[in-house]
């Protein structure tokens, strides 16, 4: 099976349509899975305090026919963890928010967002040593380390994936319309830019 894993989307309609397309010229068999920060959460870190908003189009941005767009499995980012704790409403969005999973596996391979460790940590440090192929996003930098070394990015070209520990880092669809088709047969994988 193919995946298209794609994520940081801050809910830009333009940006997805554009990867959506590419996704679908190049692999239109491919699975479609999001790491998160599907949605922009308006109100930034620092605002945050007790005060809980009942409204979700207060605190995010939800521009016409986006939802529409999200019509595949996503793990929740940062984003979502965000409007999901400083609102209080009974919308379904939220309840759907709410519920995204941190992790999921595909195929062999696990997906995380990636806020969960701290800037200039070492990403695979608090990843499980059975997680050998990981794939996450959050800083919106296509980036893929093997056995812990970087290794220098050329879209459009495949690198082997399976047998050392890969830790790939997909982009952003916003600003950037980059993403990674994963091919779980032949063990590959490759960084796409739309
Ligand atoms: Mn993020």
């Amino acid at each position: 099976m193919r995946f298209a894993i794609i994520g940081d989307i801050h809910s830009s309609t333009n940006d997805l349509a554009a990867v959506l397309k590419q996704v679908e010229e190049i692999a239109p068999d491919a699975k479609l899975v999001g790491t998160g920060d599907l949605f922009e959460c308006t109100i930034s870190k620092k605002n945050i305090t007790d005060f809980k908003y009942e409204n979700l189009e207060d605190v995010m941005l939800l521009p016409e026919g986006f939802r529409e767009m999200l019509t595949f499995p996503s793990i929740r980012g940062n984003q979502e963890e965000r409007i999901v704790f400083i609102t209080k409403t009974k919308d379904p969005l939220r309840t759907e928010l709410e519920r995204l999973p941190e992790t999921m596996q595909i195929g062999e391979a696990f997906v995380i967002h990636g806020h969960q460790w701290h800037y200039g940590d070492n990403p695979w440090q608090k990843l499980s040593p059975d997680w050998k192929l990981v794939f996450f996003g959050h800083t919106h930098r296509s980036e893929i380390f093997r056995n812990g070394q970087p290794e220098c990015i050329r879209f459009g070209e495949e690198y082997e994936v399976g047998k050392e520990r890969v830790i790939v880092n997909v982009g952003s669809v916003i600003e950037n319309r980059e993403w990674v088709l994963y091919d779980e047969d032949n063990g590959v994988i490759r960084f796409m830019k739309a």
